[in-house]
């Protein structure tokens, strides 16, 4: 088992190559946490995530641009690439469908991606719509999928918007719809107000809340 203080120093690693930008390295630090025995979610959200979120506080100071942000996410992937297939599933989740997107007027997509992944790990069929989706394309997806749940994402205070819009488009062509959202600028609140059946402020509660929704659903 490894120490905790190798831990620290590995997931410390993977953060400082995503604030880096070095693709290599942070693919390389992510074999490293996997051949010690590190768990593959934990070295996704406290090395890359939290790698990602120093980025967005040197892009708060000036001190990072858009291109680093670009290359910033480039390293993530990287990473990601190489922790995605040992993300632990979960075999016992009921098989059920999700569609998934972040709304118009956003390409925010990280937060998005690593939703998708933990649904899957979780045994989810999850219908990626992308990102900047048109919001009447939820409405027409969900009407030849069915999907047990959609889930909508935003991270922008300006695209959260489309969120209320199109939760109401939902539920309009089908009263019975479930939604879950999530994203920076959201809250329990904001998701009531806005008519979400549920909220998550990350990837694995996403998960969890979605069982819960479901739940409520069938009893
Ligand atoms: Co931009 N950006 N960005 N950006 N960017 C933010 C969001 C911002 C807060 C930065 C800032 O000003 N401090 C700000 C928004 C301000 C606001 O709210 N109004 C901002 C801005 C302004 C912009 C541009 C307008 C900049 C410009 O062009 N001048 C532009 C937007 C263009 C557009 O969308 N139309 C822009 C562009 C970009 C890049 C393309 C360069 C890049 C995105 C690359 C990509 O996604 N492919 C980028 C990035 C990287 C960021 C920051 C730095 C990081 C976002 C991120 O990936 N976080 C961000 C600042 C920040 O967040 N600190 C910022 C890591 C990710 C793991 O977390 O996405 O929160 P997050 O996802 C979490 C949870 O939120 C949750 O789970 C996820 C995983 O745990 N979650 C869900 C997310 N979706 C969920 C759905 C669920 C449940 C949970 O259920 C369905």
């Amino acid at each position: 088992m490894v120490s905790e203080q190798r831990k620290k120093e590995i997931l410390d690693a993977i953060s400082n190559a995503v604030v880096q930008y070095d693709e290599d390295q942070c693919a390389a630090w992510c074999k490293t946490a996997l051949q010690e025995g590190l768990d593959a979610y934990e070295a996704t959200m406290k090395g890359l995530a939290a790698g990602m979120d120093t980025v967005g506080e040197l892009y708060s100071r000036q001190e990072y641009f858009v291109p680093e942000l670009l290359l910033c996410s480039d390293a993530l992937y990287a990473g990601l690439d190489i922790l995605r297939p040992h993300i632990r599933t979960d075999s016992a989740v009921h098989k059920a469908k999700l569609l998934l997107g972040v709304v118009e007027g956003d390409i925010h997509d990280i937060g998005k991606n690593l939703v998708k992944t933990m649904f899957e790990a979780a045994g989810w069929e999850v219908h990626d719509l992308g990102r900047d989706v048109r919001l009447d394309k939820f409405v027409e997806e969900q009407k030849k999928i069915k999907a047990d749940l959609v889930g909508l994402s935003a991270l922008m205070t300006t695209s959260m918007m489309a969120i209320e819009k199109v939760i109401g488009m939902l539920k309009a062509s089908d009263p019975d719809v479930k939604v879950l959202v999530g994203g920076a600028p959201l809250n329990p609140e904001i998701a009531t107000k806005f008519g979400a059946d549920g909220y998550a402020e990350d990837a694995v509660r996403a998960v969890q809340e979605a069982g819960h929704i479901i739940r409520r659903q069938t009893v």
